[in-house]
Parts: C-alpha cells; structure tokens; sequence
C-alpha cells in the first residue's frame, strides 16, 4: 500500500498502548479503518477482528460468521524505527477456520497469498517450505516480544534460547510474527514458534504455511488454535515434534488479559 510506504519516510505519530513497547502508529489506525471500510462496503454481513479496533474496545470474538482478521501493521515497532521488516496482514475465516491469507510487505512489494487447497504464492509464484526435518539442520525464527506482566515470560523466552542455540544451525528474529511465518512458507525459515500473540498475528500466516506444505500445531504438540495465541510452524512434522520435545511451554496470559 503507498499509503504505508510513503508514511515510513514522514516522522510517525506514536502513542503507547499498554507498556512502552506496546506502540500504535496513526498510520496503524488509518491502515485498519481503510480495510474495514473497503471490505465491508464489498461484504455486509461479514464480521471483523482488528488489533486496532479490539484495542479501542471492539470485542474480540471469534463466531462460525465469515470474519475478516486484520492486522494493519504488523512489526509495529519496526515500522516506528524504519527498520523495513513490517507487513499488513488479512486473514479470512469460515467457521472459525482460517481459509485465506493477504500478506505483503509496502518496502520490499511482497504479497503473499494463500487459500486453503488452493497452494501458497509470492508475487504469484508458488512457495513451499524447505526439506528441514532435524533441529540440528534448521534455521529457526524466535520473537522477542517478552516486556509482560508476567516475568515468568521472560524466563520461559531464556530458557528456550539456552536449549536451541547450542542445537540448531542458527537463530533469527525479523520482528514481525506475520513475515516470520511468510519466511516459513518460503522455505527461508525452518519454524518458528509463539506463546502469547493474537489472532490477527496468525490468521493469514497459517494458512500461508499449511498450504506450503508445512505443518501448524500448538507449540505443546496438540492441534492449533487460532484464538489461543498458541503456534508452532515447522517445515515438516518431524522438525514440529523435536522442536516440542525441546520447548519449556508458556501458559501465562497475553498482556492483554
Ligand atoms: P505488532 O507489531 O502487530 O504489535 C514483534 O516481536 C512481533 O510480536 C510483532 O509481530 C508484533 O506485532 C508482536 N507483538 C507485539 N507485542 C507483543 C507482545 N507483547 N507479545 C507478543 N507479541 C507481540
Ligand atoms: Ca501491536
Ligand atoms: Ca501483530
Ligand atoms: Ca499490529
């Protein structure tokens, strides 16, 4: 959208939300009013979830209805450095399932796009996720969201880095959960796993990594849920369960509960 690359040149309007790494740009807000307008102008009787919009007290929920769930920037604090890894992100969902997925990066012009049996595409070019199946071979995505509430958070995100480092091929972080997932689906990335984010840092990017070829479940092994703030996406189902075998889990609440 030109709208978001020509904002990432101007000074940026930043205001804090729950702590002072919980950023919200105006160009967040104007990115989710403008799709939700879009969108519900072309479908009336859909429903919608927006990190904005949940922030200014629009209720979260998720029903079996077509629902739309948008992510207006995601890499926020990215976008706010003009470190360009940040992307807008629109998942769609019948029946509480994620079917479709819009990604795409304003700097680097990436779209990615997937619908559920339909494959996955950058720039209209099929992607599929690496040959990877052993943790000593990966390259594996962590986020480093870990500023809660709760230090026990913390204490889980360094423990988990204890235990990889030493075993995989290499860690990386792009602070944007949506493009890390994207990484996934291009095979550029081996996994990637999250405790506490939000549906609209999963909606599309699931869809994206399934229909790549690779495997979305609970980081504890079970199957996803996409109101759980729970992922683990691998290149394959082997690289999935070693990767659960090594995890110290994380149950604590996302900073928004
Ligand atoms: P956002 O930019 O849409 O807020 C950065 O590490 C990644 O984690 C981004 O995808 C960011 O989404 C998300 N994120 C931001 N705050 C977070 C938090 N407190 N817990 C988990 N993820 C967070
Ligand atoms: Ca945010
Ligand atoms: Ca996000
Ligand atoms: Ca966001």
């Amino acid at each position: 959208m030109q709208l978001v690359r020509e904002r990432n040149k101007q000074k940026k309007n930043v205001e804090e939300k729950l702590n002072a790494v919980d950023l919200v740009t105006e160009t967040d807000k104007e990115v989710e009013k403008r799709l939700i307008s879009a969108l519900s102008e072309k479908y009336p009787d859909h429903k919608f979830i927006g990190e904005e919009s949940t922030a200014d007290g629009i209720k979260c929920e998720l029903t079996s209805d077509p629902t739309w769930i948008i992510d207006p920037i995601d890499g926020t604090m990215n976008f706010v450095h003009g470190y360009p890894n940040f992307c807008i992100s629109i998942g769609y969902v019948v029946d509480k399932i994620p079917v479709m997925g819009v990604i795409y990066c304003p700097l680097q012009d990436w779209l990615f796009t997937a619908r559920k049996g339909c494959g996955a595409f950058h720039n209209g070019v099929p992607i599929h996720v690496s040959h990877t199946t052993e943790l000593s071979q990966a390259l594996i995505n962590i986020e480093t969201s870990v500023r809660s509430s709760d230090p026990n958070k913390m204490k889980v995100f360094f423990e988990n880095l204890n235990t990889l480092a030493p075993i995989v091929h290499g860690i990386r972080t792009a602070g944007s959960a949506v493009i890390t997932m994207s990484f996934v689906a291009m095979g550029g990335s081996d996994a990637y796993f999250e405790f506490a984010v939000h549906a609209w840092d999963m909606a599309a990017g699931c869809v994206l990594v399934t229909e790549a070829g690779g495997v979305v479940i609970d980081p504890a092994g079970g199957k996803f849920d996409l109101m759980s703030g729970r992922i683990l996406c691998a290149s394959s189902q082997d690289l999935a369960q070693e990767l659960v075998k090594n995890l110290k889990q994380y149950y604590g609440p996302r900073d928004d509960a």
